[in-house]
């Protein structure tokens, strides 16, 4: 039972004094039967992968080289919003929009929790760094966990192993991020191919910057170089810093004339961000390189310049609705195999499948679930948030400076969401607080990548309500501050964009996917100054002919409505963002009262 006697923490492979320290209190805490330093190497993913498909959890694809079929336990299979926790000190400091526990309560719990939890399984210990581990100061984070599955994942979405740990030498910060599935084993207990707990818990500890997290075995909430380091504690670091992480993709454009513009976007979780991040433009002549698909870490430069960086290294995309026809880069990527598909179907002939992929499902699968699947089934194959986790590097269209530690500088930001109504194609703001307006009344149809009702109308800030790891008024003003600090005309512009406007017969207006490129065209003409645009109360929104609609199936009644500002839409907007924004009391920054004063005198 002590400490010594746990196989692999003696000749650990580091003399770092605060990992040891921290691992040997977990190993005595959590009695793991061993301890294994991950070190990141092919042997190592082949005896974890082996090891996976002998438990059952992993079937390895006759179709894809290297490629696993998962299929988790049917309820865990989404972040849990109402499990995620801000410990800060101070109740104020994680603000309204997050669950709150005192740190040392929530430590006391999950302590117990924690005690013995790993009887009988292995646990290992990640090195990893957001970011390439080059930069100059390297990101560092260690994850402890019992899941050979989130050793697998993690190897694919960040940088981990040897050369990692090697880097932290003796004494480099690092964030420690400590996960268990929550299922010990009693000796001669059978394992389950996806164990974990009813009882989760996803916790962030600002002030401390670490993690600790418990029962779920899902990608968001046990990858935690993902949403809970690279969003929720990186955005306390950025606030302390001066600096933003975000949830934004990052493209490359570039132009006929091969001008070269950078673009980060944020839109909320299942909203297309992969998508866009791997477009292939419609209109002739113009080019989108991929660098990131979910997170953007963005520091200013010695130019004055805002500079993006993705902190990870794989795509952990919703899969149902990726398709030859919607996104081939995406199924080029995974087409080169070295992925896990979680929670899709299973082809009779090895492969996986999922709605959305082609236009004719196959005759026979096996879904999600396990059952027999067939056309005439009444469920979907796959579950409507299941994903792939694949390779970046193996992304046909990566832009070579994707790992560049100086990032590469933004031009203009987008902001996005799911909305029916209201909400134009494209918006763009008239300076950066109106921008940081947008931002901050940014609202999207809640999605399957939370567990809860999909389809809802709520605010996703920024697109990081379930991400931002401290008070969200605080966040704004972050935002803000931002803004006056640097050079207004080096700051990249702000636009606001809906692909998901629908008609009166619930049609969408837009067609989307490769033709969102002309939105984009819109945005790179508005920053070279050529396209015009009508000044409305919400903005600038692109005149009937500035938008390249030239080839598309669309009436002109049909971009009108796609662009259409509508006044009694927006009068019935405004009370929900006064709603919105009194949850911030006196955190708000009053640049978003102003805003709101402006938008309401504009409207009459
Ligand atoms: O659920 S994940 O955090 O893994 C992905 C997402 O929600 O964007
Ligand atoms: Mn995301």
């Amino acid at each position: 039972m002590t400490s010594v006697t746990t196989p692999g923490l003696e000749n650990a492979p580091t003399t770092h004094a605060r990992l040891l320290a921290w691992v040997q209190e977990m190993a005595e805490l959590t009695t793991p039967d061993r301890v294994v330093w991950v070190d990141g190497s092919d042997e190592e993913w082949e005896r974890l992968t082996e090891q996976l498909v002998a438990a059952g959890t992993f079937t390895r694809l006759e179709a894809k080289p290297n490629s696993f079929w998962c299929a988790s336990d049917p309820s865990d299979v989404a972040r849990v919003e109402d499990r995620t926790f801000i410990c800060s000190v101070d109740e104020a400091d994680a603000g309204p929009t997050n669950n709150w526990m005192d740190p040392n309560e929530m430590k006391s719990i999950m302590t117990e929790l924690y005690r013995g939890c790993m009887r009988g399984r292995t646990m290992y210990v990640i090195p990893f760094c957001m970011g390439p581990v080059e930069a100059e100061n390297p990101m560092f984070g260690v994850e402890l966990t019992d899941s050979e599955y989130v050793v697998v994942s993690m190897r694919v979405m960040a940088r981990i192993g040897s050369h990692i740990l090697e880097a932290m030498g003796t004494d480099r910060p690092f964030v420690p991020a400590m996960h268990s599935v929550g299922a010990p084993l009693e000796p001669g207990q059978a394992d389950v191919p996806w164990p974990c707990s009813a009882t989760k818990y996803i916790v962030q500890f600002p002030e401390e910057r670490m993690i600790w997290s418990y029962g779920s075995g899902y990608g968001g909430n046990a990858l935690l170089g993902k949403k809970c380091y690279s969003l929720r504690i990186a955005s306390v670091m950025a606030r302390d810093e001066g600096w933003l992480a975000e949830h934004m993709l990052i493209l490359k454009l570039t132009s006929p004339q091969q001008k070269v513009y950078y673009i980060a976007a944020a839109f909320p979780s299942a909203c297309g961000k992969t998508n866009l991040a791997m477009l292939e433009p419609t209109i002739p002549g113009w080019k989108v390189e991929t660098l990131g698909d979910d997170i953007a870490w963005m520091r200013f430069g010695e130019d004055g310049r805002l500079y993006a960086l993705n902190p990870e290294y794989g795509l952990f995309g919703v899969a149902p609705g990726t398709g030859w026809d919607t996104n081939p880069n995406a199924m080029r990527t995974i087409e080169k195999g070295n992925s896990v598909f979680t929670n899709v179907a299973l082809t009779d002939d090895g492969d996986i499948w999922w709605e959305g992929m082609t236009d004719e499902p196959p005759a026979h699968l096996t879904d999600w679930k396990g059952r027999d699947w067939t056309p005439e089934s009444d469920e979907p194959s796959s579950h409507p948030n299941s994903r792939f986790c694949t390779p970046i590097t193996q992304c046909p269209i990566l832009a070579p400076e994707y790992d560049d530690p100086k990032g590469v500088p933004i031009s203009a930001i987008l902001f996005g969401g799911r909305r029916k109504t209201t909400i134009p194609l494209v918006t763009e703001a008239r300076d950066w607080n109106h921008g940081v307006f947008m931002g901050a009344t940014l609202s999207s149809e809640t999605t399957a990548a939370a567990t809860g009702a999909v389809g809802v109308v709520r605010r996703d800030p920024f697109a990081m309500l379930p991400f931002i790891g401290y008070n969200a008024g605080d966040y704004f003003g972050h935002w803000v501050e931002t803004g006056k600090q640097h050079d207004a005309t080096k700051l990249p512009r702000i636009f606001y964009v809906n692909w998901f406007r629908r008609d009166e017969d619930g049609g969408f207006l837009w067609p989307g996917f490769g033709e969102n490129s002309r939105v984009l065209k819109w945005v790179v003409e508005r920053l070279e100054g050529s396209a015009a645009a009508e000044e409305t109360p919400i903005g600038h929104v692109p005149t009937a002919d500035s938008l390249d609609v030239s080839g598309l199936d669309m009436t002109p009644e049909q971009v009108g409505k796609a662009l259409a500002v509508d006044r009694d839409e927006w009068l019935a907007e405004v009370p929900q963002i006064t709603e919105w924004f009194e949850k911030f009391g006196d955190k708000l920054p009053s640049t978003m009262w102003d805003e709101l004063e402006i938008l309401k005198h504009r409207l009459g």
